[in-house]
């Protein structure tokens, strides 16, 4: 039987040092997927192997693609060509990844097979309908659970049509999806999106070939332009990193340099965030890797104070807000989140799961319909909370701890295999012979 394991996390005095966080999870499944699709070879470094990213690796797999694991983060991928893929076997497990899930369905709604797709209790739980209705209006025939708006999704593919299609949600999932269906077919597809949305499918696209053109608003891309095998360095991944973002800047006496991070403008909603709440963050050594920009992050202890946040601000940071909110909770004054309804349909709902947590280790949280609202400047108790088996909930609870008045017990911290491994294991390199 599957281990629900529970990790406790001590008050510390301070962090120092400087590490490397493990590759971007956005762009992990990107290169994974682009190159499978390419002509030829490819070649990824410093891919993440989370689970998210193994299941679009063995995704793959199943539809053909030969998959060589050089190393831990290193592959070799045969491309077989936009018409290469083959019918899968068996029901494609998307496991806890709604990218895996949402971009798979824009690219298995065009080929000219049956296939479908499953994933994990969570997920299950996340609504499809998002990329379902474009693409279906597009031509696709997918069914899914409860009126074709959840998974399992059968899907049986071809005879698409190109589309023009305004999103009316800022989701890089949806605007992938459509432009990859959009991609294998003649004509052009366009995506609108009322504000941007991470954009490592338009750079990496292009970057493996493809006919694709982004513009403020959306991105339109040229069906049936053939990929090119490239050699792809995975930047580390700034959603990651965002937890020793603030974990430096709420523990006093830290000074810590966070190296090789992307540092792509649609995802440093972070960076921006932390640093209008005051928090001492200089880039260094801003360079590019494949297209994407990077950068080294030192980050000093600062006092922080609350801000309002919405806006376009919302989809650039929208993955580090459970995160966000511990910051808010050690800040001076009043921090108001709003637009962020997208936060209710994500692995859990990440509103409802970080007022609970948060308001029992004594915050005072509140939350509102598209946000919360947090008065910061009490000091957090120890207890026990619950990671609802989100991996952005551990690792944000985890981070609470280390400022908090005494230990914080956190259960069901398997789940921070998804995106982070080796994380609990940083915290305690980090933390030793630091511990309050
Ligand atoms: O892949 P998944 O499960 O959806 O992962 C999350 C995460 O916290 O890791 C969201 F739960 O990130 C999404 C992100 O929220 C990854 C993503 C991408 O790689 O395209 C885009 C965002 O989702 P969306 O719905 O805004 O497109």
């Amino acid at each position: 039987m599957h281990k629900v394991e529970t990790r406790t996390v001590v008050p510390i005095k301070g962090l120092r040092g400087e590490f490397v966080v493990p590759g971007d999870k956005s762009i992990s499944h990107r290169a994974i997927m682009f190159a499978s699709l390419a002509e030829g070879k490819s070649r990824i470094h410093g891919l993440l192997r989370g689970e998210d990213c193994l299941s679009t690796l063995k995704a793959f797999q199943s539809l053909g693609v030969e998959i060589i694991e050089k190393a831990d983060d290193e592959l070799i991928i045969q491309g077989r060509g936009l018409a290469g893929l083959q019918e899968p076997s068996d029901v494609i497990d998307c496991g806890n990844s709604g990218t895996t899930m949402r971009l798979m369905s824009g690219i298995l709604a065009a080929q000219p097979f049956f296939s479908i797709l499953t994933g994990d209790q969570y997920l299950r739980k996340r609504p499809m309908g998002r990329v379902i209705n474009p693409l279906t209006a597009m031509g696709a025939k997918i069914l899914g659970r409860d009126g074709n708006s959840k998974a399992p999704l059968a899907i049986d593919g071809g005879g698409l049509t190109p589309a023009e299609y305004h999103s009316p949600i800022a989701s890089a999932q949806v605007k992938s999806a459509v432009l990859l269906a959009g991609m294998q077919i003649d004509g052009a597809t366009t995506v609108y999106e009322p504000h941007l949305s991470r954009d490592h499918s338009e750079r990496m696209l292009r970057f493996f070939g493809a006919d694709l053109e982004s513009f403020s608003g959306g991105a339109r891309v040229n069906g049936r332009v053939q990929l090119t095998g490239r050699e792809v360095e995975v930047p580390g991944d700034i959603s990651s990193a965002a937890f020793f973002l603030v974990a430096g800047l709420i523990v006093p006496n830290s000074e810590i340099l966070l190296k090789n991070v992307g540092i792509n403008p649609t995802r440093s909603g972070i960076i921006d965030i932390l640093q209008q709440m005051g928090g001492s963050i200089e880039l260094t050594n801003q360079r590019e890797l494949s297209g994407e920009p990077i950068a080294d992050l030192l980050v000093k202890s600062s006092q922080l104070h609350g801000i309002e946040i919405g806006g376009e601000l919302i989809p650039r940071a929208i993955d580090e807000f459970p995160v966000i909110s511990v910051a808010a909770a050690f800040a001076e004054g009043v921090t108001t989140i709003r637009d962020a309804k997208e936060l209710r349909v994500k692995e859990t709902d990440r509103i409802a799961a970080m007022c609970e947590c948060l308001g029992a280790l004594g915050a005072d949280i509140e939350p509102l319909e598209d946000g919360m609202r947090i008065v910061g400047g009490i000091r957090l108790s120890g207890g026990q909370v619950n990671s609802f088996g989100d991996h952005r909930i551990a690792m944000s609870m985890a981070i609470a701890g280390l400022g908090s008045a005494s230990e914080v017990e956190i259960l069901d911290v398997d789940c921070t295999e998804t995106s982070f491994p080796g994380f609990w294991e940083l915290l305690t390199q980090i933390s030793r012979g630091n511990t309050s």
